[in-house]
């Protein structure tokens, strides 16, 4: 399970001012008012859209703003009333106010939606007894999103093996990559869109290294991350760059699965092995096929994309409970 949440600054639409106006003829020198009245500012409105998985989006967009009242104009015409903005967040996803902490509203399901920002009332136009107003300001607040999400797949691996790498590449998210271990330090996590509405959420779980289970390197505090997720991509630097043995690798890291949970070296695996674009790594595929002749291995680089593909349709099948198809 893990905890998506964004910070989001909210403001609804300003009232129109009202109109200061007056209507003249030939027998009407004076004039008599005749402004119209503003129209109020839109609303901000967040909804339950079924489509929105997660708060990625929100990490680019941190700004949401409603659309402001028009002004009124002369002969008593009302200004039209602002747009209102109507925010999508997935089901599920609690709204905090971020001053405060307390808990504004839980969207559960499909159709839930809330008024977070009220929009300012338009100003009034100008009578004989008024002067003419200016519109209201519309509501503005800053407020947490917070939802809890299960991962469908979780991409396990030494440091190094390419993790971040993938996933950059698969999906929305873009954590930092770089050529030393442990550049991640927290799981992270994507939507890769497969096909129309077709997505899976997949999340790269850092920091898993021989004795990890015992606490090293980042110890096994996001294994439990693991539990809940249906499938893993066992990803193994099958170039070796680190000196190590890509069949060790996996051997270690699936001990390590183990230790922590009996459970969890029993959830399905989908191996990648990573990094074919290196020339040592066509001797260790041959060496790792032929240690583990019955498993189905998917050679792949997620630096020049072959093979992905092919990964990630298995990968769905078997999310969707589905067989893969008969080995190579
Ligand atoms: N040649 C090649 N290099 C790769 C490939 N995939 C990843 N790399 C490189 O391997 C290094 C580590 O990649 P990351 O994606 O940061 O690996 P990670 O598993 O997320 O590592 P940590 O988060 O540090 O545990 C980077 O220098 C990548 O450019 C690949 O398919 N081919
Ligand atoms: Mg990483």
């Amino acid at each position: 399970m893990f905890i998506d949440e964004a910070r989001i600054y909210v403001k609804a639409g300003d009232g129109g001012d009202g109109c200061q106006s007056f209507y003249r003829d030939k027998y009407n020198r004076k004039g008599s008012p005749d402004g119209g009245p503003g129209g109020d500012g839109g609303d901000v409105i967040l909804e339950v859209d079924e489509n929105v998985q997660t708060l990625l989006d929100f990490q680019y967009r941190q700004h949401h703003q409603a659309e402001r009242g028009h002004h009124g104009s002369s002969n008593h015409k009302k200004g039209a009333r602002g747009a209102d903005l109507h925010i999508k967040v997935p089901a599920g996803t609690l709204i905090k106010d971020a001053e405060t902490g307390l808990v504004l509203r839980d969207l559960v399901k499909a159709g839930d939606s809330v008024i977070i920002a009220r929009g300012g009332k338009g100003g009034r136009g100008n009578s004989r007894n008024h002067p003419r107003t200016f519109g209201e300001p519309g509501e503005e607040r800053t407020v947490i999103l917070e939802l809890k999400i299960i991962a469908d797949v979780g991409i396990v691996g030494y440091p190094n093996a390419g993790k971040s790498t993938l996933i950059s590449r698969i999906s929305s998210a873009h954590p930092k990559v770089a050529n030393y271990p442990f550049t991640t330090k927290e799981p992270v996590l994507g939507v890769v869109k497969m096909y129309e509405d077709a997505t899976m959420i997949v999340a790269e779980i850092p920091g898993l290294i021989e004795g990890a289970h015992e606490g090293r390197g980042l110890g096994d505090k996001f294994l439990k991350h693991v539990e809940r997720t249906k499938v893993l991509i066992h990803l193994v630097d099958i170039a070796g760059c680190e000196g190590r043995d890509p069949l060790q690798d996996y051997k270690k890291l699936n001990y390590e699965l183990k230790a922590y949970s009996k459970e969890l070296v029993k959830k399905p695996q989908v191996i990648a092995l990573n990094k074919i674009d290196i020339t040592s790594a066509q001797l260790n595929i041959k060496r790792f096929k032929k240690a583990m002749p019955r498993a189905k291995v998917f050679p792949i680089s997620a630096v020049t994309g072959e093979g992905i593909k092919e990964l990630l349709d298995a990968v769905y099948r078997k999310v969707k409970g589905l067989k893969i198809d008969a080995k190579r």
